[in-house]
């Protein structure tokens, strides 16, 4: 027998091809993490990190929650798993009423996966099917926006809007076309909360109806605030103008909620904090406090009840993950729930909220700042880049926080910020000080 060419050593670092990461650079001068509690992370060594991130944006209740991990095991006792199709276990019927009761309007139905990506597809079918049943089925175009992140599948990738995450793979689904971002730095720098100009922008879907014809067009997919490509809040009333122009011409409105959703913006959902009911909504992250993969797609009255036709015996949706409502998923994404009620988590949010914008835009003045936006308890802080080196200061400024005990992330010359919603506010001080001191020694 060959014996194997790489022994899995503990300090083996190069077997594991890391997703989205500079693999080499990387393995060069790796940062790892071993253990977390709390709004804290240690290092292999014992070095202690504040976690400005949420993890990547979904440790909403802060890490290592007693109750959650108490869950999962009595879960793992009773039933490690159950078949998702044709079958199904208590809890996950539990769970999706608990959050239909949460949703806003009649968002009622919960389809459940592993991933925002997973979501996302999920989402995307779920509209073409429905069209389809209501006898529409010349409505096969999906529209994105610029900048969007809808995670990595085809379908989400096709409707995304960053240029890193679609030029690998050229042609994608066709039939999508992109509404532009919102993000206009000339009039809205440095706005706290929503931005005021853009709205307008919403208007450019009404170009697209008439450019391709409504009776061409499912579906609308977007992120209520963006947070890959740098954090975006959308200007005021934009939100509620895409929702008119949806309802005008028949095309469903979807909100991908994998980052806002459960609490991010002080709020359950951006649905409710903005008072924008989508007819899709999708979500992960922070649906189980990352504890167990979760996904799911949350789905208004006359969705669901639109593909409840045909007979009874013929399966409505041919779609469904192995995975669709884990029995640990499901038990997890219980427990936080109970977390984020009886700590009121997202009212806590809500409160921290100045203070946050405060501590963030205490930054502005810092050389080579060139925008601060906030909304909720997360953040996103433009740096003016290097000449001819794109990305570089914003990646030396993150491995400086590193360095620093802090963990933020970045994405090009932008750093995010998104704590857990368990924060405390000497926490907060802690976070926007090492920021500041990041970004000068990347200056
Ligand atoms: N939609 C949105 C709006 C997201 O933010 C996804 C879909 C995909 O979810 P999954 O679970 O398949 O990764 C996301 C994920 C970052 C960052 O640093 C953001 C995400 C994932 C990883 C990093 O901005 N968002
Ligand atoms: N690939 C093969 C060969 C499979 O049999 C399956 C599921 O049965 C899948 C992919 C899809 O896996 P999942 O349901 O976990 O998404």
């Amino acid at each position: 027998m060959t014996p194997p060419t790489t022994q899995p050593t503990a300090n083996n670092l190069d077997a594991y091809f890391m997703p989205f990461t500079a693999n080499r650079q990387f393995k060069k001068n790796p940062r790892l993490l071993a253990k977390a509690k709390g709004v804290h992370y240690w290092t292999p060594e014992g070095r202690r990190i504040i976690d400005g991130t949420a993890g990547l944006w979904c440790v909403n209740a802060g890490h290592g929650r007693e109750e959650i991990k108490a869950a999962i095991a009595r879960q793992l006792e009773e039933m490690d798993y159950a078949p998702s199709f044709q079958m199904g276990h208590p809890k996950s019927f539990e769970l999706a009423a608990r959050h239909a009761a949460m949703l806003p309007g009649d968002l009622n139905h919960a389809f459940y996966c592993n991933s925002g990506s997973e979501a996302v597809d999920s989402a995307l079918k779920i509209a073409l099917a429905w069209q389809r049943a209501r006898g529409q089925g010349t409505r096969t175009r999906l529209i994105g926006r610029e900048r969007g992140y809808h995670g990595v599948g085809f379908g989400g990738i096709s409707v995304g809007g960053m240029a890193n995450n679609r030029k690998q793979w050229g042609v994608m689904l066709p039939g999508v076309d992109h509404l532009p971002h919102t993000h206009l730095p000339a009039k809205n720098a440095f706005s706290r909360g929503l931005p005021e100009h853009g709205a307008e922008l919403a208007d450019e879907l009404e170009r697209i109806v008439a450019l391709h014809d409504a009776s061409t067009i499912a579906a609308v997919i977007v992120e209520p605030c963006a947070g890959s490509t740098g954090y975006l809040p959308p200007p005021k009333g934009y939100l509620q103008r895409l929702r008119q122009i949806c309802d005008k011409h028949g095309i469903l409105l979807i909100f991908d909620e994998v980052i806002t959703g459960f609490g991010r913006l002080g709020a359950a959902f951006a649905a409710e904090y903005f008072g924008v009911i989508p007819d899709l909504m999708t979500v992960a992250k922070g649906i189980s406090n990352a504890t167990v993969p979760m996904g799911g797609v949350f789905v208004r009255k006359h969705v669901y009840d639109g593909l409840m036709n045909g007979p009874e015996n013929v399966v409505e949706l041919f779609h469904g993950y192995t995975y669709s409502a884990h029995p640990l998923a499901c038990a997890a994404a219980s427990a936080v729930l109970d977390i984020y009620k009886d700590e009121g988590l997202f009212q806590r949010a809500a409160d921290l909220s100045a203070y946050w914008e405060d501590g963030v835009h205490s930054l502005k003045d810092i050389s080579g700042v060139i925008d601060i936006r906030n909304l909720g308890l997360a953040a996103g802080i433009d740096m003016e880049g290097r000449k001819d080196a794109p990305g570089a200061r914003g990646y030396d400024a993150f491995v400086k926080a590193f360095e620093m005990g802090l963990m933020v992330r970045q994405t090009a010359d932008t750093l995010a910020m998104s704590p857990p919603l368990i924060v405390e506010k000497n926490q907060i001080d802690e976070i926007i000080e090492i920021t500041g001191k990041a970004i000068k020694a990347a200056g």
